[in-house]
Order: structure tokens, then C-alpha cells, then sequence
């Protein structure tokens, strides 16, 4: 198997730091993944909140192995796996999945933030991560759908902080000067579509003030030859088994096992990003 992308599309990620594809998974594939995710127990059981500066949250899961469930298998699936490989140069692994669940009219934002400005703090040597987001419901600019700014991960990893509220984020004066040179382009995606993003590439959502959900579900993913020095709560190198494609249609609505897929209900940050972006501590 190989990247399910073009050459013009590879281009582009290259370019941009980012890649939509439509119709990642079809409207089959789709609904069992939406089905699994809303009903799952493994879920349900460790969804936290995490709150943006006005204190409305965005519900969130998250989990370390990807496992047999239908999002695990889709996390596993070649067309996603190839794509990453070929995006990373290389092998790659499943460093973690998350749900990023806006309800209407009470989905929190997320403040301008590189992944890569927390993965850096978890003992990853290089920026050799990536993850796809897929739209589990449509996602568009008035139900808070991701904003990437194109280009921005050639500006290298950005100091990350303590921002207003409690979020960490990127250095807002930075990000206000990159803001001013680079296109913001708000990723509105149909559900089943998937957005492929480099590390570094800068986003933000707004909050979800409409009447209709905003559920994203994030594959993330991390080179083998990566493999952080430090332990976190993140895994060190763990192979990754890929699946054929049709494993996602083919398991029906199935559930994860919950001691394999290693749940967790918080993501604390470290030391390092419990200060401002000036350096100050925060209580
Ligand atoms: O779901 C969103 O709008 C943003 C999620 C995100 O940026 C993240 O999980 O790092």
C-alpha cells in the first residue's frame, strides 16, 4: 500500500503543513465510527473537560493504543498508516487518539498552539509527528472547526506557555506577527473527511455559539525513529499493526477493550509548561 495523496496534494502538505482529504472514510465507514465513539464505554467513562478562557469546555477522551475497536482499526487502517509513513519519512507509530467534542452553544476554543509545542516537553528529539483529524459531524466557522495557519510549520517549534484562562498555548506575540504574514484558513470539513497536519503547523478553534455538535476525533502519530528519551504519559515506540482498509466497514459497530487502548481522563502538562510564556510561574 501507498499514501492515499497525490502528488499535488503531497505538495501541498509540504507548503502548507496540512492536507484536507475528502472522504476519508465514506458514509458507512463514518456512521459506525460515530456510533462507536457517542455509544463506547471506554469513552464515555473518561471524558474530562478542557475549558477555555471563559471557562466553556470542549469534552475530551483520550487514549494511548489504538486497538481493535472500528477507531481503533481506522487509526491502524494503510490508507491512514501508509499516508503518515510517507508524510514522516519513515515508520511510524500510534502515539495517541483523542475526541475533541463541541456541544452546541457550550463548545469551548483552543487558544493558537503547535502539538509539537507539548510533544517537544515529552522527550521527542524531532518534529517527526503528524496527525489526521476526522470530521465525525460537519464542521464549519460558526460550530468551531480547527483554523490552521498555512505555512507556519516552517516557522520551527514556538515557545509555549500558561496563557489567560488556563490553556497553553503559543506566544502570543509571536503568533501575532506570524498572523500578520500567513493566511489563517479555517478547515471546514464534511463529516468523514480528514485533515492531515504537521506538527508544527499553528491552530486554534473558535468556540461553538451554533446549535449544531462539533465532534472531531485526532489520530496522532509519531516516527519510530522518534522514540521519546523521556517517559511520559504518552508510549515509547510500540509497532503499530496495520489493518487492510475494509477492517474498519468490516467490524461493525465494535467497542474498544479498555485495558488494551490505556484511557486516560486527564492530560497533565509538565513543569515546563506550568509557567507563562514569560517565564513566570504559574500557582
Ligand atoms: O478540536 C479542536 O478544535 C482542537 C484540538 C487540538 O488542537 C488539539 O487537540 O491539539
Amino acid at each position: 500500500m501507498s499514501t492515499i495523496l497525490n502528488a499535488e496534494q503531497r505538495a501541498d502538505y509540504e507548503r502548507d503543513g496540512f492536507v484536507l482529504v475528502r472522504g476519508l472514510f465514506d458514509g458507512d465507514e463514518l456512521a459506525l465510527l460515530r456510533e462507536a465513539i457517542e455509544k463506547d464505554p471506554g469513552i464515555r467513562d473518561h471524558f474530562y473537560n478542557r475549558k477555555d478562557a471563559s471557562g466553556l469546555a470542549t469534552k475530551m477522551a483520550l487514549w494511548n493504543h489504538p486497538g481493535d475497536s472500528v477507531y481503533g482499526l481506522a487509526a491502524r487502517s494503510h490508507r491512514v498508516v501508509d499516508t503518515m509513513e510517507d508524510l514522516l519519512g519513515g515508520e511510524v507509530y500510534h502515539y495517541h487518539s483523542k475526541l475533541t467534542a463541541k456541544e452546541p452553544f457550550e463548545g469551548g476554543a483552543w487558544e493558537w498552539h503547535q502539538d509539537y509545542g507539548y510533544w517537544y516537553h515529552n522527550g521527542c528529539v524531532f518534529p517527526y509527528m503528524a496527525s489526521v483529524m476526522v470530521a465525525l459531524d460537519r464542521t464549519d466557522r460558526n460550530n468551531g472547526c480547527l483554523q490552521v495557519v498555512r505555512g507556519s510549520h516552517h516557522c520551527g517549534r514556538i515557545e509555549h506557555g500558561v496563557l489567560p484562562g488556563e490553556q497553553v498555548g503559543a506566544d502570543p506575540v509571536r503568533v501575532a506577527e506570524i498572523v500578520k504574514r500567513m493566511e489563517v484558513v479555517h478547515a471546514e470539513m464534511e463529516p468523514g473527511d480528514g485533515l492531515f497536519f504537521h506538527c508544527n503547523t499553528l491552530h486554534r478553534s473558535d468556540q461553538n455559539r451554533s446549535p449544531n455538535r462539533r465532534w472531531t476525533v485526532l489520530f496522532c502519530y509519531n516516527a519510530a525513529r522518534n522514540n521519546p528519551y523521556l517517559e511520559h504519559h504518552h508510549p515509547f515506540y510500540t509497532p503499530l499493526e496495520k489493518v487492510p482498509d475494509d477492517a474498519v466497514r468490516n467490524a461493525g459497530l465494535r467497542f474498544a477493550s479498555g485495558d488494551r487502548e490505556g484511557f486516560r481522563s486527564v492530560s497533565a502538562n509538565p513543569p515546563e509548561l506550568r509557567k507563562t510564556v514569560d517565564g513566570e510561574p504559574v500557582a
